[in-house]
């Protein structure tokens, strides 16, 4: 016998009883949910927020004294949760951003995962990430990187802390529902070299034949900053304008640096309101120098060096520095590409500012916002 539509029997209530019925059998009405399943445009559960570098500092510093880097925990990390996401320790739906403090002779025991991890480091000297066997150094202003299911262990030589940013697609693997994880069998896994990634790219355009490239990312681990600084530098002399921007790319595709993210880092020089733009998926941003306001969907977002702020999915996002102002991000955009998915665009007008963001508190309103200034 096949599927009978005749057979069974029929059910006769009226219309809130036939509710409470599909809810026993675990079923929903489409019809009720459909303007909040499929909105014109995203409405996102991620919140524009930012975390203020002078609160999240005293914090880490004292993890650092009350944690010790043992098996289990693994590192000293302080995730930025944004308020949006019901005590998820996410930054976005998509993206993990957080603050890594390694005290000074310490070490961060070796493991790898399926997350794609990146490091951009803020203050700090003397550390190295091995990465599968390369001991990649770690300096203000580089980018590490530790792509999926890659070993990673984190090494401060050094009499200081040092503390960096650390970018994650784990939420989009956790619904994904694709993460595996893996202790090294020893607290520190061998060096086998130091920094070998960028001996492989000792000359533009130039490789030994037949080298061997990850398929997943980027052969280069170490991205340094000061080749971000010329390139930035050669971006505005042949631009110019208020925003110079750059891509990290994987040198042999000239795609992202790792696949489910993309990492930037975007110059803004003082006295200009970049123009208004919106684009699908999340960004975090982190404000390597210099200071400045971004304005995300009409709310004032004020920043300074070390600040960490996140953009929603079709936001309205303009920037403004008051000195030259360097912001790395992280963003989405090419797990959206990839699927075409991504939209950006301009806005004609720039947008009004309505609030202004209160660190701790969010957003709130103009006047509220004036009553709270002290
Ligand atoms: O340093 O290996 O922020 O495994 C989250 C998970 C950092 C790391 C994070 C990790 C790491
Ligand atoms: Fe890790």
């Amino acid at each position: 016998m096949g599927i009978d539509i005749h057979h069974t029997h029929t059910v006769e209530v009226g219309y809130d009883e036939f509710c409470g019925a599909l809810a026993a059998r675990d079923l929903q009405p489409l019809w009720k949910i459909a303007r909040q399943l499929m909105p014109e445009v995203p409405l996102p559960t991620t919140q524009a927020w930012l975390w203020k570098w002078d609160d999240v500092l005293p914090l880490a510093k004292r993890a650092g004294e009350l944690i010790t880097l043992e098996r289990g925990g693994d590192r000293r990390v302080l995730a930025l949760a944004n308020p949006g996401l019901k005590g998820l320790p996410f930054t976005s739906t998509t993206l993990w951003g957080a603050l890594q403090y390694l005290g000074p002779h310490e070490s961060a025991p070796a493991h790898r995962h399926t997350p794609s991890a990146i490091r951009f480091v803020l203050t700090g000297s003397g550390v190295y990430t091995t990465v599968n066997g390369d001991a990649c150094d770690m300096e203000p202003g580089d980018l590490i990187l530790t792509p999926i299911w890659n070993w990673h262990d984190h090494n401060n030589r050094s009499d200081e802390p040092m503390v960096w940013f650390d970018g994650l697609d784990l939420p989009l693997l956790t619904t994904l529902e694709s993460i595996f994880f893996e202790n090294h069998p020893d607290q520190l896994q061998p060096v086998e070299g130091n920094n070998l990634s960028e001996q492989g790219f000792a000359g533009v355009g130039l490789r030994e034949m037949g080298a061997s490239s990850p398929v997943a990312h980027s052969p280069l681990l170490r991205y340094r900053r000061g080749e971000t600084e010329r390139t930035l530098e050669a971006l505005h002399r042949a631009r110019g304008g208020a925003l110079v921007s750059l891509e990290y790319v994987n040198p042999l595709t000239g795609g992202p640096a790792v696949s489910t993210f993309a990492c930037e880092m975007h110059r803004l020089y003082p006295g200009t309101r970049t123009p208004t733009k919106r684009k699908t998926g999340s960004s975090v941003y982190v404000v390597f120098q210099g200071s400045g306001r971004s304005v995300i969907n009409g709310v004032r977002f004020d920043w300074g060096p070390g600040d960490i702020f996140v953009t929603p999915s079709w936001a309205g996002v303009d920037h403004e520095a008051y000195e030259r102002a360097d912001l790395f991000a992280i963003s989405d955009r090419p797990v959206l590409q990839a699927l075409h998915l991504y939209r950006e665009e301009e806005l004609t007008e720039g947008q009004e500012i309505s609030g202004t963001f209160v660190p701790l508190k969010g957003a709130t309103s103009a006047a509220d916002s004036s009553r709270n200034e002290h």
